[in-house]
């Protein structure tokens, strides 16, 4: 088989780069070592920016987001028993977030790219990239027991963290930055209308707590949990009284509880490749970073690198240039890395640091109370939260 792109991944990453490059004419073929009913049920991601509900649109994917997804003008931080708007609309001019869940999105990738007709091979094993340092890129995999290979121009590895792709290449041409933080967040998903109508992140001084959404009818809850943690040792009342701790009192008071459907542990980590493209290789979102979601960076992170290997593809088909394609690991890491760094301010200033001294909590405490207290120190977070332009 040949194509001209080959995408390893059926991701946010790889379905909205493969339903881009499908609207543009561009012959691709996604090949993923799972299938989509376990992709679907993967619960993760909850805020698009502006730029991601943009390229959806662009991929021809954003109708049911436009129906279904929540605009939201702002979110609260909560501490010393009180909220805090942060008024991202008035504080950006005019710019907001959307509550649309990373299922949703991918779902809706899906379909587009059935209607589409183009080709996704799912439940591939042994997935590998090969020669993507010459000028014959390819790749195997087996599928159904057969070994099989596709010849390419080029390969997108949007593999995720875990993925084959930056695997794939050599130690000695690739750097790695990472930050693992003490503690993990447990997640709950439950049919029951949301505590707040917008998102509220709590700093407490027993963990930091999340209260998120999917829908008017359905809540995401997170509390910061030990590493350790065993998700059968939390029942759902266990987690309801916890949250309602972790918030202030009117919202502990009024917090709608219903059993939960879905509850996950996941570790928080910082990490970045450099570079992230090698030869005829490009590593694309999660494949080459991974943010902790305390600032809602990651599924954003994913479509701005596929807005830059895109448009970097494009004009190599188009107008015989590779100055797209050339630049693309430098533009792509100068938006990942100051993501990195906002999602680790996020993270550093709502959470409880099991070795953190007296002097390190009255800086947090210094630094929620100046967000709080300044227009500038405030528009700066409202300006990261919403996104940085692409
Ligand atoms: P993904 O990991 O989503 O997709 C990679 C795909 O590659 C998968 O389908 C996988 O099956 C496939 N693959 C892997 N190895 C392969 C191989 N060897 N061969 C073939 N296919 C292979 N982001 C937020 O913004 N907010 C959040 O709240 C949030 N919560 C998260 C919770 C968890 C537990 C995790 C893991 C991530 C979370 N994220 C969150 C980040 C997440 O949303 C990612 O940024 C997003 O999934 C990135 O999409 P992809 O780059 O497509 O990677
Ligand atoms: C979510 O709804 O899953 C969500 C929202 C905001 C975050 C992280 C997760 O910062």
């Amino acid at each position: 088989m040949r194509t001209q792109i080959a995408i390893i991944g059926s991701g946010p990453s790889g379905l909205l780069l493969g339903q881009l490059l499908t609207e543009a004419g561009i012959d691709n073929v996604i090949i993923d070592r799972v299938n989509k009913d376990y992709i679907l049920g993967r619960v993760r991601a909850g805020v698009l920016e502006e730029g991601t509900v943009g390229l959806l649109d662009q991929a021809k994917a954003g109708t049911r987001l436009h129906a279904e997804g929540l605009p939201h003008d702002g979110f609260s931080l909560a501490f010393d028993g009180r909220d805090h708007r942060i008024d991202l609309h008035e504080l950006t001019g005019g710019r907001r977030v959307t509550v649309y869940g990373q299922t949703e999105v991918t779902r809706d990738l899906m379909e587009r790219r059935e209607a589409s007709g183009s080709l996704s091979i799912y439940d591939a094993v042994d997935v590998a990239p090969h020669d993507f340092d010459g000028h014959s890129p390819f790749v195997t995999y087996v599928k159904d027991g057969v070994a099989k290979r596709i010849d390419c121009d080029f390969i997108a590895g949007c593999d995720g963290f875990h993925g084959v792709s930056r695997k794939a290449v050599p130690e000695r041409a690739i750097r790695s930055f990472e930050k693992v933080y003490p503690f993990g967040w447990l997640g709950v998903l439950a049919d029951v209308a949301p505590v707040s109508h917008e998102l509220i992140y709590a700093n407490h001084p027993r963990g930091f707590a999340l209260c998120s959404m999917r829908s008017a009818t359905r809540s995401r809850y997170y509390i910061q949990c030990a590493l350790d943690e065993k998700i059968e040792n939390w029942s759902d009342d266990r987690f309801w009284d916890e949250l309602r701790r972790r918030l202030p009192v009117h919202h502990a008071e009024a917090l709608p509880t219903a059993p939960s459907f879905e509850k996950s542990i996941a570790p928080l980590r910082s990490f970045v490749a450099e570079p992230m493209r090698f030869g005829r290789l490009f590593l694309v979102g999660d494949a080459a970073h991974i943010v902790p979601p305390t600032g809602a960076k990651g599924l954003n992170l994913a479509a701005s690198d596929v807005h830059y290997l895109f448009s970097g593809l494009i004009e190599h088909y188009r107008e015989g240039s590779d100055g797209g394609i050339d630049a693309y690991s430098q533009k792509a890491l100068a938006r990942v890395w100051k993501a990195v760094r906002f999602s680790w301010w996020m993270t550093t200033m709502m959470h409880r640091f099991p070795d953190t001294g007296d002097f390190d909590q009255k800086i947090q405490e210094a630094e929620l109370d100046y967000l709080t207290h300044s227009r500038a120190a405030s528009t700066a977070l409202a300006e990261n939260y919403v996104g940085l332009p692409f």
